[in-house]
């Protein structure tokens, strides 16, 4: 009996080691994981808003505050010195194999989801552009604007047509939310003789509230945030949308592949003897830029945690080779506050047209930060190249003079200088100054500084 008893307990033993076996080979099988739950591990990439926010940030809030210019860029220099005083700044003597504990932390996340290749859904979407290799890319500047900006608009097109488009004689794409003036119109197209010039009206829903938004709830927002620079203001919450998630859409950017976006009152420092739009193609650039830096704190406190909660449940838009060091300094868990500055952007607008950019668009728009916060396009961008797109695809255009009111690059390449016949002070470069993200992101790019950095630094 007893023996008969221990025969069927070694069966059954057998039976259910079986079956656990079967269990594990199939969960581990791709065609298999696709539908059983996964347990993925957050936990490097639990994003939260605190520890940034008390020592730099508290500075930078101030420095929002300040509506002044002249106030604003003092409070943004000793927002700088302390965190250069907090170690933001360092040498570049890291440990090359810890820069990659970000973009493994997110891989890993994805690959736990059973994502084999996790670039393939945005670039896939981008590719087609760099088919062209070699021929004139489809290419325009795209500029919105106000009918009451004329004059800065002019100086900024008189910069751009003389240091670069004069020579190349790409199409320029005016936009607006109002309709453009007779006498707009004809003064740019005056200053643009060489050009196709093209003037929109941004259709409706493309700037105002969708319905999803408490419109009473938003004009509390702006009451609340009157000290924050732009913090009452409407309008400006309409274009940092619109330019999150609509200039790609509008219908006369629908023939380009690649833009440039120019403001008023910017300039260029020094003459661009090669054809931008052509360089980014032919080398499989996706998104350029001059100028990065960190943003206000006050003006996006739940911004991280709604991109990170949908790139969580979205891991398979998150490249594999991605920037995220640029803008986190753990692994993910909190931001600390880097981007490109997007009043100058040269990129491939396939990038926003991508149903990933899309689907993360969406997310942050029915969060509803655009209007119970004030959440920048530049954030929003940089936050989905930085985690989206892999990292050999953005580029730093260190050779491209450019001032948006208060910050210049200014190339600190002596040859450089000398060869564009730059008209800046190599002094003011912004790249290596405290409150500049220029040291953060070769630092994530695996850049060497330039031998003269330190001189530029202060
Ligand atoms: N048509 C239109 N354009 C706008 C409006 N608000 C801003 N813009 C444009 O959007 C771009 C960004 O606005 P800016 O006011 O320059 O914002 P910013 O660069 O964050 O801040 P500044 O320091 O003032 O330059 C510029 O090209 C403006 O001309 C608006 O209400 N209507
Ligand atoms: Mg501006």
């Amino acid at each position: 009996m007893a023996l008969f008893l221990s025969k069927r307990l070694i069966r059954f033993a057998v039976l259910v080691g079986g079956f656990i076996l079967l269990l594990i080979t199939l969960s581990n099988h791709d065609a298999t994981k696709e539908y059983m739950p996964q347990t993925m591990d957050w936990t490097n990439f639990n994003p939260a808003l605190s520890s940034i926010g008390t020592t730099i940030s508290n500075t930078v809030m101030d420095a929002a505050g300040l509506k002044d210019q002249e106030e604003r860029t003092k409070a943004e220099e000793i927002a700088a010195n302390k965190m250069e005083g907090n170690g933001a700044d360092d040498d570049g003597s890291d440990d090359i194999a810890n820069m990659d504990e970000s973009a493994a932390a997110l891989q890993n996340a994805a690959s736990a989801a059973g994502v084999a290749d996790m670039s393939q859904n945005i670039m896939d979407f981008i590719k087609p552009s760099f088919a062209n290799h070699g021929n004139r890319p489809k290419a325009c500047f795209v500029t919105l604007v106000r009918n009451s900006e004329l004059h800065d608009m002019i100086n900024s097109i008189r910069k751009v047509q003389q240091r670069f488009n004069a020579k190349y004689k790409y199409d320029w794409v005016f936009l607006n939310d109002d309709e453009f003036t007779d006498e707009f119109k004809k003064a740019i197209r005056e200053e643009i003789p060489t050009s196709t010039v093209r003037f929109g009206l941004i259709p409706k829903e493309m700037w105002s509230y969708p319905d999803y938004i408490d419109q009473s709830k938003a004009a509390d927002t702006r009451v609340k945030m009157a000290d924050i620079i732009y913090g009452a203001s409407e309008s400006y919450r309409h274009m940092c949308r619109f330019q999150s998630g609509f200039f790609w859409r509008h219908p006369l950017l629908d023939e380009y592949d690649w833009y440039w976006r120019v403001e008023p009152s910017i300039n260029l420092y020094c003459d661009i003897n090669f054809d931008v739009f052509q360089w980014m193609q032919d080398n499989e650039k996706v998104y350029g830029f001059t100028i990065s830096i960190h943003e206000y704190l006050s003006t996006i406190p739940t911004l991280w945690k709604t991109s990170m909660d949908f790139f969580k449940e979205h891991p398979e838009y998150v490249d594999k080779d991605n920037l995220m060091e640029f803008i986190s300094d753990d692994n993910g868990e909190n931001y600390n506050l880097c981007h490109f500055w997007s009043n100058f952007e040269i990129a491939n607008l396939n990038l926003w047209r991508s149903p990933a950019y899309q689907a993360y668009f969406d997310t942050l728009d029915h969060a509803g930060g655009f209007f119970y916060e004030r959440w920048g396009d530049a954030p929003v961008h940089s936050i989905a190249v930085s985690v989206m797109l892999p990292k050999d695809k953005i580029h730093y255009f260190s050779n491209i003079g450019y001032h948006h009111p208060p910050y210049d690059n200014c190339p600190i390449d002596d040859r450089v200088w000398a060869d564009g016949n730059c008209d800046c002070t190599q002094k003011n470069d912004f790249t290596f100054k405290g409150y500049s993200c220029g040291k953060e992101y070769y630092k994530a790019q695996k850049l060497e500084k330039p031998a003269n950095w330190e001189e530029f630094s202060h």
